[in-house]
């Protein structure tokens, strides 16, 4: 077979990106190395900033969206016994964030893919991009116990960070950025109410905390713990235990969670890792192929989003006017706002967690910087415009 577009991976990246391109004309193939229910029900992210969203409505993969998602106009800071609210609105421009899951997200572009997009194979693990001098380039990949080729004009790697389309660039061109952190999150979600109508993310002397949700009656929370970690070691009283304490207030010190039946339980490492460049001839990377985030920042879904919106204007140019300008300019223009991704995940990862190795003196630090940015609109503007995303220019 053979497309203009070859697309490795059916992750977020990979499906928004074939649907921009089936809206824009362009004809692409999804290889995708596990099945659909797998892809589906892989628990990820939660919110959607406007660039994600405004790409999911135009290209008429939003309509669930709208109706179940949950828009949210502010999240709260806990610290100190304390609590701050921080506006998006009033400080970002009057842009907002969208609480949908990415499961969500990917359930409702496979329908589409599947409905009216170009060919979409699951359990076809890619193995190899070949690249011969002035041939199509051939993807090689396994599909119900055979070796088969597709043959394309580009290949877009949306294989994520454990993917294989990144080994096709030249190790001696490719520059890779990484930092581990030395601690992990807990993921729960819970068949249980969310107390509370906005996010909270709470710096504790025990240890960072997180109070997400996906909908009125399905919490998400999360809970640092050290690397390693065996969520067997969590039953569901001591999550919820813990989770209380790490959110107490000094005011409020009846303020408890809601509990329910803990359906999930997963234990997420943190990681930061750029490769450069998201570019190689006609070799291109996307998403988590590409950089990964901590999620403290809910950063890495939209990172995604915004690789791939700017690739198809980049498609789309090529095809209405035969130039490679925005071709050309792909990496280093995703590599901007990857990078001012990075910075702010670190800042929010780093100010908010208790490193086992830190002093009392790193954590007064920490206390303090979120006091400034409790007390000063300019430093509460710097959190909640990188919150909700810059727009794409
Ligand atoms: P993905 O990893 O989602 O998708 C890549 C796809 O490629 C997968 O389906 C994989 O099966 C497929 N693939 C890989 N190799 C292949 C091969 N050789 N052949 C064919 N297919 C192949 N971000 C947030 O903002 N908030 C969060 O709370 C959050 N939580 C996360 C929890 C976990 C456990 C992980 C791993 C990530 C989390 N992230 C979170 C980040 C996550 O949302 C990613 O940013 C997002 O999934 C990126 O999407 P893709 O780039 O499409 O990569
Ligand atoms: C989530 O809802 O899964 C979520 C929300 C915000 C984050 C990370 C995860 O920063």
């Amino acid at each position: 077979m053979h497309t203009t577009v070859g697309i490795v991976g059916a992750g977020p990246a990979g499906l928004l990106l074939a649907r921009l391109l089936h809206r824009a004309g362009i004809d692409s193939m999804v290889l995708e190395a596990r099945d659909r229910e797998y892809v589906e029900q892989r628990q990820r992210a939660g919110i959607l900033e406007q660039v994600t969203v405004d790409a999911l409505r135009s290209s008429g993969a939003g309509e669930r969206m709208d109706r179940e998602g949950i828009v949210h106009h502010g999240i709260e800071l806990r610290f100190d016994g304390r609590s701050y609210r921080i506006d998006f609105p009033g400080l970002a421009d009057g842009r907002n964030v969208m609480v949908y899951a990415q499961t969500e997200m990917v359930k409702d572009l496979i329908a589409l893919q599947l409905a009216e997009g170009g060919p979409l194979v699951f359990e076809a693990e890619v193995l190899a991009v070949d690249q011969p001098d002035g041939a199509p380039l051939s993807v090689r990949y396994r599909h119900h116990g055979r070796e088969q080729v597709l043959t394309c004009d580009w290949v877009v790697g949306c294989d994520g960070f454990h993917g294989v389309v990144k080994n096709a660039i030249p190790e001696g061109l490719r520059r890779t950025y990484e930092r581990e952190y030395p601690y992990s999150w807990l993921g729960i979600l819970a068949d249980a109410p969310p107390v509370y109508d906005e996010l909270i993310y709470a710096h504790s002397d025990r240890g960072f905390a997180l109070a997400s949700m996906r909908s009125a009656t399905v919490s998400r929370l999360y809970l640092q713990v050290p690397n390693g970690t065996d969520p067997a070691d969590w039953p569901d009283d001591r999550i919820w235990d813990e989770l209380d304490r790490r959110f107490a207030l000094r005011g409020d010190p009846g303020w408890r969670l809601a509990r329910g039946p803990i359906t999930a339980k997963s234990v997420l490492p943190m990681r930061s890792h750029v490769t450069e460049p998201m570019r190689h001839d006609r070799i291109l990377l996307a998403g988590d192929a590409a950089h990964i985030v901590p999620p403290t920042g809910a950063k890495g879904l939209n990172l995604a989003a915004a690789d791939v919106i700017v690739l198809a204007r980049a498609f789309t140019q090529l095809r209405q006017t035969g130039s490679t300008d925005l071709l050309d300019a792909y990496s280093d223009t995703c590599l901007e706002r990857v990078w001012r991704a990075e910075h702010f995940s670190h800042f929010m990862t780093t100010t908010l967690h208790a490193d086992p190795a830190q002093s009392a003196f790193d954590t007064r630090l920490q206390l303090s910087q979120l006091a400034r940015i409790a007390a000063s609109p300019h430093a509460s503007a710097e959190l909640a415009q990188n919150y909700v995303g810059v727009p794409i220019v």
